[in-house]
Parts: C-alpha cells; structure tokens; sequence
C-alpha cells in the first residue's frame, strides 16, 4: 500500500444501480483492498487498466467472468488504494462476491457516501467538490448536472480558494511587517493597503452573493405559488402545467384546502409549484388552516402567482397578515381567458402586466412556462459552464460568505488597530475555509455525507 490512509478498515459496496444490471460495479477501497485480487485469483492488472479476468471462489470454481480494475493510491478516487470488478449484474453474483469479501478480516460493507468521505478526508476533493458530486447524482434537470458538473470539477474551489488565498498572503505581509518594521517606518502605509485590499474584496464577494439565489434555484427548484380567490383556477392551472390531475378541480369553492406540490421539469428548470386554498372569508376551521397555509408558502416562495379570473376582473387577493414588502415578486395571470368574448377583449385590451390563460383553450400556457423558466434564469446560469462565473447553490456557502464579508469590512475599517484587523482577516480567511472544509466541519460532515448513496 503506498498511501497514508489512516483507516483500520476496507470497505466495498456495489456502485452501480439496482440488479439485475447488465453490469454491476463493486468497488473496493481501503489499505488492503488489493487482497481483493487475490482471494478471487485474479492477477494484478496493470494500474488504472481494464483486464479481463475470471474470478473463483475458495473451492477453485468459477464465480464470474468481468474487468478488474487495479487504482493504486493516492490516484484513485477515495486516495487509498482502489480495486473495481465490473461483473453481471445479478443478485447471485454479487451474494456470493460479498460474502467472500466479508468474511476478510477488517472488511465490511461501505455506508452511504463512504467512498467520497474517504476522499476528501484524503484531500482528494474538497467539499464544495464533494456537495457537487452529491448534486450530480441527484440532478434531475440539464441546468442541474451542468451546474453541478462545475461545482465537482472546482469551479467553487478556485474562486473560493483563490479569494482565501489572497487573504492569506494579505494576513502574511501584514504580520511580517509587524515583525520587521520599527516605528521610523513610513507610519498608515500597511494600514491602508490593508483596507484597500480587504474592502476590494468584501466588495466582489457581495457581487457574487448578489446572484438572485440563481444558483439555488437551479438547484433546489424554483417555488412557485398560486394563490387567489376560490374558483379562480388555481387547481386547475397546476394540473394543466403538470399534465396530469393532481389536484381536485370542481366549481365549489374552498375545494382545495391544504397545500398541494408537484415538481416539475419546464424546459430544464426545477419547478415546484404549489397549489394553495383559496382566500376568502370563512369560519370553517379546516378552510381557515388552509389559507394560513397558503400565506406561508407564499411566504417562503421564491415567486408568487396571483390568479384572477377574467369574469371577475381587476380581483387580486390581499394577504391578510402579510406586509407586501415580506412577499416574493408577484406575478399576475388572468386565467379563464376563453370567457372572453371577442368585443369585451378589445374593450378591456390586453394588460400589460398580466399574462393571459386559459386551461380550457390552452391560449397563454406556453407564455406562461416561458416566463416561470426566465424567472429561474436557467440562461443565466449558462454563464455558469465557462466556470468563470459559478453561483452559490447552498444556504451554507451564503452564510459563510455573509460572515465573511463582514470580517473584511471590519478588517478594511482604518478606525480600529492594525492587530484587530489582522485579526478580522484572519476570520475572513476561516469563512472561506469552511465552505472548502478546510477548518471547523466536523459537526457539519455527517450531515453531507448521509445525503449520498451506498457505493459513492
Ligand atoms: N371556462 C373556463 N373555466 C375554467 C378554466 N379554468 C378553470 N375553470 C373552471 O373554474 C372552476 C374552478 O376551478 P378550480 O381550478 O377548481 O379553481 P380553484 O378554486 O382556484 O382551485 C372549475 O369549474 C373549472 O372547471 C378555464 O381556463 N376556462
Ligand atoms: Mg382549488
């Protein structure tokens, strides 16, 4: 073993998808992983090539046929040393593959996301990488893998990495000058280079924190709210945009009275869109719920749809317990257009702030989709691939950048002692280090790694 990997144990897990498969991919990593070879009489392939090989069992009998990989470390995935078996994909194959593996003292099966742990613990990946590796497995939508696909090769990492860098060679000349300077130096100049500097950069970091959550939306999709009246066609206008009857459309109002969401793929963005009770006054209990419900999913969405009729013009809702400065953008949408007669059309005219639907003809649908997916800025994110300009995709990078922002402001504050400052740099640096998980995310590791699945 020519790795430094300090865990006692060698873990294997079938990586690839659901048996019967047409292949199946066992991967094995740990200090002794290259034992796998041997109690399946294989001989060592060449490192990092595929080899065609019989496996056999204790007895000397054939077990199967398929490629082995041999990854010495530290150039494998997790850095220890990796072996991989792409066998058949058959649940019998693969009982009786990990039950001679298991039976190796020291071996056991890899828990979720064991493998990648095992990587960034061996400095193999960072963990901007590894959430973005966690991303792509997950991606459901082509902004998704594309955004995720440049978070895992280090689009993050650089620039993350690069501003801490900077901070760091900063901190350094700062401290040096402490250390070699006497007070006949030119008095203010390190001082004010510092604010120079420190400032700049609280500067850019805000800039890429004024994103417009893009990044997350892509991500986690954007929520989206219908609300109005009851009968506005709320449910009606969810179920035309999933195509399918999701929710219950009747012309009784205060039919839909709890929350209701369905994801959806619109033209490669993440669209959650819920459908809520109606506002109305009421005095049914359940009806009542509903709608605090559906104040706070208007809340916490990222856009809201106010739906008002055609026949019953110029009738959006008002919140009832919602100042309009808590709410997300709204965007209003007159639905029922078919019952529009021709001359009432052109007397009322198009509104200009309103896009015009109707479920029943299907008119203004596709305008519709076309303005939800250029909310989420899925072409914005585009912008994204060159990796010149990656987004934030996590509440936990923004935090960590808020902090960070506030350090150099206060490290580019001319009021305070130069030690102070040097200080403030210094927590400057650690934010940026903990969104890499460089320093202090031990209690967070657990979490991020339980997210992924058996055999990554
Ligand atoms: N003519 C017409 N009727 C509609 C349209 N959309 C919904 N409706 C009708 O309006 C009524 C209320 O619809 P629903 O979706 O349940 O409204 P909600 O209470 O806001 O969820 C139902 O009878 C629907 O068939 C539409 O585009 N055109
Ligand atoms: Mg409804």
């Amino acid at each position: 073993m020519n790795t430094s990997s300090w865990y006692p144990e060698t873990i294997f897990a079938l990586a690839s998808g659901r048996t019967p498969s047409g292949v199946a991919v066992v991967r094995v990593s740990g200090r002794d992983a290259r034992s796998a070879l041997d109690v399946f009489h294989v001989k060592q392939p060449e490192p990092r090539r595929a080899q065609l090989s019989l496996l056999t069992g204790s007895e000397g009998l054939p077990l199967d046929q398929g490629l082995v990989f041999w990854f010495p470390g530290p150039a494998s995935f997790t850095g220890e040393d990796v072996v991989e078996f792409h066998l058949h994909g058959s649940a019998a194959v693969l009982d009786a593959v990990f039950q001679t593996l298991g039976t190796l003292r020291n071996w056991r099966m890899a828990e979720p996301g064991e493998f990648t742990r095992r990587a960034f613990e061996n400095g193999r990946m960072d963990l901007t990488e590894v959430e973005g590796l966690g991303d792509l497995l997950a991606a459901q939508t082509e902004a998704q893998r594309r955004q995720a696909l440049n978070q895992y090769t280090g689009a993050l990492s650089m620039l993350y990495d690069g501003w801490r860098q900077a901070l760091l060679s900063l901190r350094a000349a700062v401290e040096a000058d402490f250390d070699f300077s006497d007070e006949d130096d030119v008095p203010g100049s390190v001082a004010e280079f510092v604010s120079d500097d420190a400032l700049s950069l609280a500067r850019q970091i805000q800039a890429h924190l004024n994103d417009g959550r893009r990044g997350e939306i892509i991500r986690s999709g954007l929520r989206v709210v219908l609300v109005g009246l009851p009968n506005a066609g709320k449910s009606s206008l969810l179920n035309a945009l999933a195509q399918k009857d999701v929710a219950i459309v009747t012309d009784v109002p205060g039919t839909t009275r709890d929350v209701l969401t369905v994801s959806l793929n619109l033209r490669d963005q993440l669209v959650i869109l819920s459908d809520t009770a109606g506002m109305r006054d009421s005095d049914d209990a359940i009806e009542l719920e509903g709608m605090r419900r559906a104040e706070a999913a208007a809340r916490s969405a990222d856009l809201i749809l106010s739906l008002c009729p055609a026949d019953q013009p110029g009738f959006h809702i008002a919140f009832r317990n919602l100042d309009s400065d808590e709410l997300p953008p709204i965007l209003k949408v007159r639905t029922k257009s078919d019952l529009l007669l021709e001359t009432v059309t052109g007397e009322l005219g198009q509104i200009n702030d309103e896009i015009d639907v109707s479920v029943k003809s299907g008119t203004g649908l596709d305008e519709l989709m076309s303005e939800l997916v250029r909310f989420g800025s899925v072409s914005n994110a585009e912008q994204s691939d060159t990796g010149d300009n990656p987004l934030i995709t996590r509440t936990r990078h923004r935090l960590a950048l808020q902090s960070c922002v506030e350090s150099l402001e206060s490290a580019g504050d001319n009021l305070l002692p130069l030690e102070i400052r040097v200080e403030f740099l210094r927590t400057a640096s650690d934010s940026l280090g903990q969104i890499l998980g460089r320093i202090d995310v031990e209690d967070i590791l657990g979490h991020i790694f339980s997210e992924f699945c058996i055999g990554k």
